[in-house]
């Protein structure tokens, strides 16, 4: 405007991060450009307060780094030089290329790669799905988070519904087993403080402790991966004290007489000395748990990340079954939202799935490496595998191939964008429509653009309906509002307005929120909500997870390196997005006596390394963390270290037995001096 008056607008919107919380937001635009967001009350437990980092979104949607045109390589690959191309040429090329090495190498030469750039139903699974189903690309096994514990979670109950944030306040004890919510799940600490004010006590395990007395009663700083000693040896004393609900076990479960005689083997004591807790403050746990009512286990994702992983969650999730703590509104477990309801990928994608072969995106760096027949063309998109994956280097040496075309679709400029043949620029959430739905929350919200799309950007969905006819497919599949209801019946569950059918569109316009109705508030396990295997049992010793799922495999033994890495979420990022917008994300911790032990001052440039690579980064003490441990940050580019490695490039490309799941918290590594010969 001319006169010098202002436009100012607030818009709802919907956090679509990689976060359970599923923030409803209210957007401040003003003259056409995004200035704040914020909480709103749309979700309940948004509470009208969201995350410090989302606060700073408006610098990623302006970002210097922000992609703004199509782009084709011009430097050497990997460079990150690029010319700006119209979308039309970038459509045409990478529809050119795609059709060649389909016509010569057939498709499952192509390779897609997504994960969790957002959680929209719209961003992914509809016309991207529907595209590589239809040319027969390789299908891509989405480990790299949740594989371990979704496999116990379906072997054991089949999936079942987790106990909502508000319910933990009921709670009499509660135990956060692997999770840090003060960083990864903030909208449920008010729920601990709430517990607490009521009585409740609340325990954490973790090798590091995250939170502070305002929030929690006591920390049990367990050793990197032998969770699963630490449960048996919960269950050893269950049984000892007379604890066990045999009556609730003969009804409804099978196979737990094995998983007694199994924690018969790990009497508190060998547990003590194996997962490094004190046996008195392991059989005052099981104590606490057996006396209280209700009594909930929130178990997170941080326990997963090792060879013991699948073991851990299947003892600690059999816990509430062998304690008998269903039943009751807040006791029981919470994992992940998302097992309330199913969404019908088929339908979702409007094609069905062909029978082409499976890669585990947790080893794209050996896939891209040796896969026979090879790998020729990489499409990327909601993903940035070149910091997230096991094994940076050899992902980057993956990335590097000369024959190698690789499609970079994303909204800024990623360690991963920078080894693209032809790049694509991404729409960011506040530009594009999508349904929210959620794995922490129990409600589906609609997002419509609040402001138009920055540069030249595009939504997923419109660039791959572009490509669809370009490779000869017809029908590229509904849009507009009639993707909107098609992704609505791919949900399947008690979602509100089941009923009515195409007007669930109209009244979630209208309300903002679609509620998942369970009888009642909210789900009860064993009162509302039930197992979902074939029996309604729970299955305590399950066929799908192996002939021993308790097996403890020893942690790795290496003298050279002998602290434990981890390397979990931070507050400054989600995974890696936001990075861009946080300079000082990059940094190692250390226990003091880790530190001194070595001559290592807080501040200097320190080397973390083991056999597979190194990473030079600033040292902070950090006396809350168990020593022996290392804490490398979760979600760091590249230009945050001095030698442009980030922390996955100290973590192996080796599975989970089970559920293929990456391994990220299983390294050993050891820290020294940024330049030895210096100190000498
Ligand atoms: N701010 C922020 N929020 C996020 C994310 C983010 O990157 N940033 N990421 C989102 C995503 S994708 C996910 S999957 C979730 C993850 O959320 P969480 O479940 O909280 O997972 P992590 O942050 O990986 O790790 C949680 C805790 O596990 C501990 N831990 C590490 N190894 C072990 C172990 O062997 N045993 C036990 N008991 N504890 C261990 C870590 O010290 C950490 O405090 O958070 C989501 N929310
Ligand atoms: N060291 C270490 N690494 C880890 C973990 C760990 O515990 N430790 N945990 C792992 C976990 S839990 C996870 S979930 C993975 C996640 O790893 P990734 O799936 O790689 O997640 P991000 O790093 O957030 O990258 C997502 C990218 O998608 C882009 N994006 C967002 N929205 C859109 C969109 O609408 N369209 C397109 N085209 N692009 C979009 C973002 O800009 C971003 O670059 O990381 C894993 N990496
Ligand atoms: S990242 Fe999580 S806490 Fe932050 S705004 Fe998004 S949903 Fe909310
Ligand atoms: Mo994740």
């Amino acid at each position: 405007m001319t006169d010098g008056t202002t436009s100012v607008a607030t818009h709802h919107s919907v956090c679509p991060l990689d976060c359970p919380d599923r923030c409803s937001l209210e957007v401040r635009v003003q003259d056409g450009r995004v200035v704040a967001l914020d909480g709103s009350r749309v979700n309940p437990v948004t509470a009208g307060f969201i995350c410090e980092k989302v606060r700073r979104y408006p610098e990623r949607v302006y970002a210097k780094d922000r992609l703004l045109h199509p782009a084709r390589r011009v430097g050497a690959k990997g460079e990150g030089r690029f010319e700006p191309i119209s979308w039309d040429e970038a459509l045409d090329l990478v529809a050119k290329r795609l059709q060649q090495i389909r016509d010569v190498h057939g498709g499952e030469a192509i390779l897609p790669f997504a994960y969790g750039g957002s959680n929209g139903l719209i961003a992914q699974g509809t016309a991207d799905e529907r595209f590589f189903r239809a040319i027969g690309a390789s299908r891509l096994d989405r480990t790299v988070c949740a594989a371990q514990t979704g496999a116990v979670n379906q072997a054991l109950y089949g999936k079942m519904a987790s106990v909502d944030l508000p319910d933990f306040a009921r709670a009499r004890l509660i135990v956060i087993w692997g999770a840090n919510p003060k960083h990864g799940n903030v909208h449920l600490m008010p729920y601990l403080k709430k517990a607490r004010e009521a009585g409740g006590r609340v325990v954490a395990i973790d090798p590091r402790c995250t939170m502070s007395a305002a929030y929690i009663d006591e920390h049990l700083p367990v050793y990197p991966g032998t969770d699963i000693a630490l449960a048996l040896g919960l269950i050893h004393h269950l049984e000892r004290m007379g604890a066990v609900d045999r009556s609730f076990l003969e009804a409804h479960a099978t196979g737990w007489e094995r998983v007694l005689a199994r924690a018969r083997e790990w009497p508190p004591d060998h547990a003590a000395a194996v997962c490094g807790v004190e046996a008195r403050k392991i059989t005052a746990l099981a104590e606490a748990y057996a006396a209280s009512d209700p009594a909930l286990i929130r178990c997170g994702w941080g326990l997963e990340r090792n060879r013991n992983g699948e073991a851990a969650v299947a003892a600690v999730l059999a816990l509430p079954a062998i304690a008998g703590k269903f039943g009751r509104p807040g006791g029981g477990y919470a994992l992940s939202a998302s097992e309330a309801y199913g969404v019908n990928a088929d339908r979702l994608a409007g094609i069905a799935e062909p029978r082409t072969r499976h890669i585990n995106m947790s080893q794209l760096g050996r896939v891209l490496l040796e896969a026979d027949p090879p790998v020729r063309a990489l499409f990327v998109y909601d993903c940035n595998p070149a910091v997230t994956l096991p094994d940076q280097n050899r992902v980057r040496q993956g990335l590097r191939r000369e024959d190698l075309f690789t499609i970079v679709f994303d909204q800024v400029m990623t360690d991963t964008a920078r080894f693209a043949d032809v790049l694509l620029p991404a729409t960011t959430f506040l530009e594009q429509t999508d349904l929210a739905v959620s794995y922490g929350t129990y409600g589906v919200m609609l997002s419509e653009p609040v402001i138009p799309p920055v540069g030249e950007s595009r939504p997923n969905d419109e660039v791959f309906r572009a490509l669809l006819p370009r490779l000869g497919i017809r029908d590229a599949g509904p849009d507009g509002d009639e993707r909107l209801r098609a992704a609505l019946a791919a949900i399947e569950g008690p979602l509100a307005g089941s009923g009515e059918g195409d007007r669930r569109l109209e009244r979630l316009r209208k309300e903002r929120v679609l509620r998942f109705n369970f009888p009642g508030e909210s789900p009860v396990q064993f009162a509302t909500v039930f197992p979902k295997t074939e029996d309604g049992k729970v299955h305590l010793w399950p066929a799908e997870l192996g002939d021993d799922p308790y097996r403890f495999l020893e942690p790795p033994l290496d003298p050279d390196h002998p602290l434990a890495l981890i390397s979990p979420a931070t507050d400054r990022t989600i995974c890696s997005t936001l990075a861009e917008t946080s300079p000082d994300l990059g940094y190692v911790e250390l226990h003091p006596e880790d530190a001194a032990a070595r001559g290592l001052r807080e501040g200097e440039d320190v080397r973390v390394h083991n056999r597979l690579g190194e990473v030079v980064v600033p040292l902070r003490l950090n006396p809350d963390l168990r020593p022996g441990v290392v804490n490398l940050p979760k979600g760091m580019w590249n230009r945050h270290t001095r030698n442009g490695s980030v922390g996955t490039a100290l973590v192996s490309d080796e599975v989970s037995p089970v559920s293929g799941g990456a391994r990220f918290n299983d390294a050993r590594v050891d820290v020294g001096p940024a330049e030895p010969s210096a100190r000498d």
